[in-house]
């Protein structure tokens, strides 16, 4: 195996004996295996799509396979097999399809489209001749790699949109047609074209997901979230999927079984339409990679609806309490099958098996607050102007993102606490955290951490700024008091970031550490075209951020 994609490659480089994340090599080698045939589908689907006989199938398919594949989403190597023995006949389906239609294919076929085999082990050594190091030349690679990530992450927020009924064929077209341009004989310049590209579509999926989340459930409003426990039993519900969410409060309601959310699933309780539900407790713990403890003292059965797992360990007592569904999976987990018809997703198993369990054991009392996307940030735009202006506000920190278990991401509170009272946090994904239970007080009523949602409600913080270039009359958004200190882990913060360089933000600094991902040379292009650095020590950093402009 070879997997740089995540924030803990090991050593910096790469896991190749298995992955930091739990990654065993057989899925490691299965995924790549996986990507390489989803490679294939996408050559023949972009010629049929050309001539408008692309199945719409063929889109559903390729963003799941590709949200599976995305870290910590999925570890069980059964699902890898099937998946690719689905994949290889879907890509026949399409070849055949492909000569229906009057495509003119090449009398030899690229080997991704054309490549075969049948059983796990084949799978499995396919890898050695695919994977990301089958790509010599160290930029090539990397400018590959950085925009399969940015697709991975797209894959993601194009799944949870059409979950809730939208979806852009351009969206998809897009995906596939990068995917395929990863296997192309294409210049550095025009990988970094390309890249750029997947930025503008990462702004498109993430307003996409927007308008889907607020058309179905409202716009999150300023919320307190309780983080004690009543005394029911209870599920737990983790990962990114508000349809998820939706259809398990609807079948818990009146059954005795409460709702609790963990990590990036907090954001639930800022949609007006979830706030009607009683049996919505709360938040329970804290980021993904606190789960190994958490779990244990929930006593309740636990959903995951995407990616945050961390494999448990032997001497864990809630394996059997895990639930996956979507493009999430664990071996040994059960797993909640897709919506067929039209109908809810059937969870009557996990909330049976909550009446079982005892109530969860509370580690945390209070309540913390969020809900500021960008409907009720403009609420409050008069305020925050009058802030900014009075010189009450001198700085807006975005520190959005991921959290993660690595010591250095200590960093974040550190720099939290220590930055200057008249400074404000915006934040969104799990990266909050790592300070959101700090009493850093407010700004004439302004919460000085400012939490937009999830990941994707990143989205939220690039309109906000945009509407504060407008108020200020700016021309550059980078004229704006706002600095970018963000903290990354998985694919999913790779396209939130392409997506930042697309709308025109420069100077952003990305830590722990940057990715491995990025050859010198390209990091190189990040740093003279974008600003983009890293982080140093919280004083250091401070200091540069504040003096800048
Ligand atoms: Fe994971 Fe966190 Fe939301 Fe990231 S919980 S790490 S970019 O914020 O994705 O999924
Ligand atoms: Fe390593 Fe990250 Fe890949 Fe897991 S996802 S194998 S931790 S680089």
């Amino acid at each position: 195996m070879f997997c740089f994609q995540c924030q803990e490659a090991a050593k910096g480089t790469g896991c190749t004996i298995a992955g930091v994340c739990g990654k065993t090599s057989d899925v490691a080698n299965l995924q790549d295996t996986l990507l390489y045939v989803l490679k294939g589908i996408c050559w023949y689907n972009e010629k049929l799509r050309a001539v408008g006989a692309n199945p719409n199938k063929v889109d559903k398919f390729v963003f799941d396979g590709l949200f599976s594949t995305i870290t910590n989403a999925n570890f069980d190597a059964a699902v890898f097999t099937k998946r690719i023995i689905k994949a290889l006949q879907l890509r026949n389906e399409l070849h055949v399809l492909s000569k229906e239609a009057g495509v003119v294919l090449p009398a030899e076929l690229p080997a991704f489209a054309s490549w075969t085999g049948n059983t796990t082990e084949e799978f499995e050594a396919k890898a050695e001749e695919v994977g990301v190091l089958s790509t010599e030349n160290e930029d090539i690679r990397s400018l590959r790699e950085l925009i399969v990530y940015g697709v991975k992450g797209l894959a993601a927020y194009a799944e949870h949109a059409y979950n809730l009924g939208s979806q852009k064929d351009e969206i998809f077209a897009f995906m596939q047609r990068a995917l395929v341009a990863t296997t192309e004989d294409l210049s550095v310049d025009e990988l970094v074209a390309l890249t750029l590209e997947t930025g503008k579509f990462g702004v498109d999926v993430m307003a996409l997901l927007d308008a889907a989340n607020t058309g179905s459930y409202g716009n999150p409003e300023a919320t307190k979230v309780n983080i004690g426990v009543r005394n029911n039993p209870a599920i737990l519900i983790s990962g990114h999927d508000m349809k998820d969410m939706e259809e398990l409060l609807k079948q818990t309601e009146g059954t005795g079984v409460d709702v609790y959310t963990h990590s990036e699933m907090l954001p639930a309780h800022y949609y007006p339409a979830f706030k009607k539900y009683e049996h919505l407790v709360g938040n329970y713990g804290n980021a993904w990679w606190k789960q190994n403890t958490e779990f244990e003292s929930f006593n309740g059965p636990i959903l995951f609806t995407t990616n945050c797992i961390v494999p448990p360990k032997a001497s864990a007592t809630y394996t059997d309490r895990i639930y996956t569904t979507g493009a999430s999976g664990l071996n040994g987990a059960i797993h909640i099958p897709d919506r067929k018809d039209g109908k809810m997703k059937d969870f009557s198993a996990i909330i049976e098996h909550a009446k079982k369990c005892a109530a969860p054991q509370e580690i945390e009392t209070g309540e913390i607050v969020g809900g500021f996307a960008h409907a009720q940030v403009f609420a409050l735009a008069d305020k925050i102007v009058d802030a900014v202006k009075s010189g009450a506000i001198k700085k807006f920190f975005v520190m959005a993102g991921c959290d993660g278990r690595m010591k250095s991401r200590d960093y974040y509170t550190e720099f939290a606490e220590q930055l200057p009272q008249d400074t404000v946090i915006l934040t969104a994904g799990c990266a909050k955290y790592r300070y959101n239970k700090l009493p850093l007080g407010d700004i004439g009523g302004i919460p000085r951490v400012i939490d937009a949602g999830q990941c994707n409600d990143s989205y939220s913080l690039a309109v906000i700024a945009l509407k504060l270039k407008e108020v200020f009359e700016l021309n550059d958004i980078n004229e704006l008091p706002i600095s970018y200190n963000i903290a990354w882990y998985e694919q999913k913060a790779v396209i939130v970031l392409l997506a930042l360089l697309h709308l025109g933000v420069k100077n952003i600094h990305l830590g722990p550490t940057l990715p491995a991902f990025l050859s010198p040379n390209v990091a190189n292009v990040l740093v003279e075209n974008f600003g983009i650095g890293g982080i140093t020590e919280v004083e250091q950093d401070l200091e540069l951020f504040m003096s800048a402009v």
